[in-house]
């Protein structure tokens, strides 16, 4: 088959599984409830004022933000942005979080983001970060699960396309960023389109993390062939010395048109024994280039982030690193490469391929050793693919995407074209079970399926089609998860809910890893913040040229000052108010009219900064915008603006 009657099979796919599962019920409603086993209800009830049992942290896709859902519930506990300015929050807005969404190419207020990373501690979920992928603008994100704030970002420099990323090792020692478009050098980038097969190159960003502190920097970056990277795994146990990646496009086409990219039967899933790439490292064979990417960092004592602008990156190139990637040949356009919680076999998902094959680490070794190769690509060696295999799973389903692990030797796989989930023995290569998803699943979630230890019990589906699911809201529909309950033999639909964005993938982690450790306030005490007024009585108004700086406090219920005369026309003038509040939940809100970034939001014991520039003559009202108390409505304030030039003293 060719690519285009696969993509019209797609199609085909997801009508039949609409024509056959979209019968009304006979309340009027959408399909599925009927398969719903009756104890679904009990099994999803979080009673009133009681809290779910796992953290669900699922990436918004094209919206560049986070949500966080608890399970079983479903419910939508907050929704944290990344790469998106937010109007909730005010991230991205005030000038303390505006350096953020810092890049070498300036502000970038919207980012598509794919795939989350729960840190780990040997493969094992230790609730201390997250980190996910800007797809667009290539970047990985560090969030903190104590503040559940974006804490850092990393640009990506010769990258185009971060999707396979960030992806991190057995004790988030790195997290990787292979580049999906293949791209010629950053530094030396003006060159014909055509001339890809020579001058274009796959990078895989290799950023280490601080034990102690998360912080970021990119080690170094592997000059690879000009593959396009897909998805990836770090292997865990005997395998944590290696990542593997899935690649497509080994064509080498600069047209991914059908003609172009999917002639060949395999492409390849990438070996890289980053150990190795380490030891040469230290041997001095990588080499200095030059590179501009930001690197943005947000400190809650000063609250506030900085940018830097970096200018070079370590690069290391195979030809002089023997003995440190292998190709494994992988049918069809492989898109999810997952290692099992032994880290002993590697599941190639390939979207176009009718079986799912799964490597073995063992087999690997050993062919390596014997050097049982297929030729090379590019100069890396390719492994014979039956030298390698564990063996393949027949006739599992159409399209599959995506696997993880409900730790008890099973593999549950994504299938985007049949529309399901599919349980498979990942020892005996055999399907076990099988259970719609309406309608065609993308990623997939169990708590902990991607660990050594998966905390099982449910997977989520989420689904790429929503149609008839809910109450029709025009040509937008919410995106569409399911969850199943998967403790017995048979996978049963428990619930579908609705997501933000278009999750991708997502992680669930037991909420006791993460509740004990929440951050409730700032302490006024520890702000450092350079424009805090920590008390009422550092409440002032200083004017250094044409800026006006308000220091500005907010407490149940005023603002001080709340009344403040001396602007002129042509000034820029600096709202930072801090919140004194020392109480969990207790937010200030602050809005002026006509500013261009309107509104903050500030949590207790913070400082944020409003930038405004007054466009008119006259006295403008400014408020709180949270409802904070039963004076709330009286939390309000003027500032006089008067012609440049006015004699009218500056007082508040
Ligand atoms: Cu992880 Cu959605 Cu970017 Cu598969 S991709 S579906
Ligand atoms: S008031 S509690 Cu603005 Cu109608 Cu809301
Ligand atoms: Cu402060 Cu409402």
């Amino acid at each position: 088959m060719n690519l285009k009657s696969i993509i019209g099979g797609v199609a085909v796919g997801i009508i039949a599984v609409a024509q056959i599962s979209c019968k009304p019920n006979n309340k009027g409603g959408a399909s599925g409830s009927s398969e719903l086993a009756g104890d679904a209800a009990q099994k999803v009830y979080v009673a009133p004022g009681t809290h779910d049992e796992f953290y669900n942290i699922v990436s918004g896709g094209f919206n560049g933000q986070i949500s966080i859902i608890g399970l079983p519930s479903g419910r939508t506990l907050r929704v944290i942005p990344v790469f998106s300015q937010s109007p909730e929050n005010g991230y991205g807005f005030s000038e303390e979080t505006k350096p953020m969404l810092n890049t070498s190419h300036g502000f970038v207020p919207w980012d598509d983001s794919h795939h989350i990373a729960l840190s780990t501690t040997n493969s094992i979920h230790d609730g201390r970060w997250a980190f996910i992928n800007g797809n667009n603008t290539p970047r990985i994100a560090r969030i903190s699960l104590k503040t559940f704030r974006t804490e850092e970002i990393i640009e990506l420099p010769n990258s185009g396309g971060n999707h396979s990323s960030p992806f991190i090792t057995a004790n988030t020692e790195y997290a990787v960023a292979g580049t999906r478009f293949s791209v010629p050098p950053d530094d030396k980038a003006d060159v014909p389109i055509s001339s890809f097969k020579k001058n274009f190159k796959g990078y895989i960003s290799f950023v280490s993390i601080d034990k102690n502190t998360g912080r970021m920097g990119i080690k170094f970056q592997l000059k690879t062939p000009g593959v396009s990277f897909d998805l990836a795994r770090a292997g865990k146990g005997k395998s944590a010395d290696w990542f593997f990646f899935s690649t497509y496009n080994t064509e080498q086409a600069n047209s991914l048109l059908e003609v172009n990219a999917s002639q060949k039967d395999k492409d390849f899933i990438l070996a890289v024994n980053w150990k190795k790439a380490e030891q040469y490292l230290a041997q001095g064979k990588g080499k200095k280039e030059a590179a501009k990417y930001a690197h943005n960092v947000y400190s809650d004592k000063v609250h506030s982030a900085t940018s830097t602008i970096m200018t070079e990156v370590m690069t290391l190139d195979p030809k002089e690193c023997p003995d440190m990637l292998y190709f494994i040949p992988c049918p069809k356009s492989p898109h999810g490469c997952d290692v099992d919680p032994t880290g002993q076999y590697i599941v190639g998902s390939g979207k176009l391929a009718a079986v799912i094959p799964v490597f073995s680490f063992d087999k690997m070794q050993k062919a390596i050793a014997a050097k049982t190769f297929d030729g090379n690509f590019d100069g890396i060696p390719v492994l014979k693919y039956d030298a390698v295999l564990h063996g393949e799973v027949q006739k599992p389903g159409l399209g599959p995407l995506h696997t993880e692990f409900d730790g008890k030797g099973n593999a549950i796989t994504s299938f985007f074209v049949s529309s399901e989930l599919v349980r498979w023995n990942i020892e005996k290569l055999e399907v076990i079970d099988r259970v719609p998803t309406y309608y065609s699943v993308g990623h997939l979630s169990i708590p902990g399926g991607p660990t050594a230890k998966p905390w099982g019990k449910y997977v989520v589906a989420y689904n790429k089609i929503t149609k008839d699911r809910y109450l029709p809201t025009g040509p937008e529909l919410a995106q569409s998860a399911q969850l199943y309950d998967i403790s017995g033999d048979k996978m049963k639909l428990l619930l579908d809910f609705p997501t933000t964005g278009e999750p991708h993938y997502a992680e669930s982690i037991p909420a006791s890893l993460i509740e004990k450790n929440s951050t409730k306030i700032f302490k006024i005490e520890e702000n450092a913040h350079p424009y805090a007024a920590k008390g009422e009585k550092e409440a002032k108004v200083v004017r250094k040229g044409n800026e006006v700086h308000v220091y500005m406090t907010a407490i149940r219920s005023h603002f001080t000052p709340d009344n403040i005369e001396g602007v002129k026309m042509g000034d820029v003038v600096y709202f930072h108010v801090t919140n004194l509040e020392q109480d969990w939940d207790v937010p200030h809100g602050f809005a002026i009219r006509g500013a261009l970034n309107a509104e903050l939001l500030i949590m207790p014991g913070e400082t944020q900064t409003l930038k405004w520039i007054p466009t008119k003559v006259g006295v403008t009202p400014m408020y709180c915008t949270d409802f904070c108390s039963a004076l709330h409505q009286e939390m309000q304030g003027y500032v006089r603006v008067s012609p440049a030039g006015s004699n009218v003293p500056l007082t508040w």
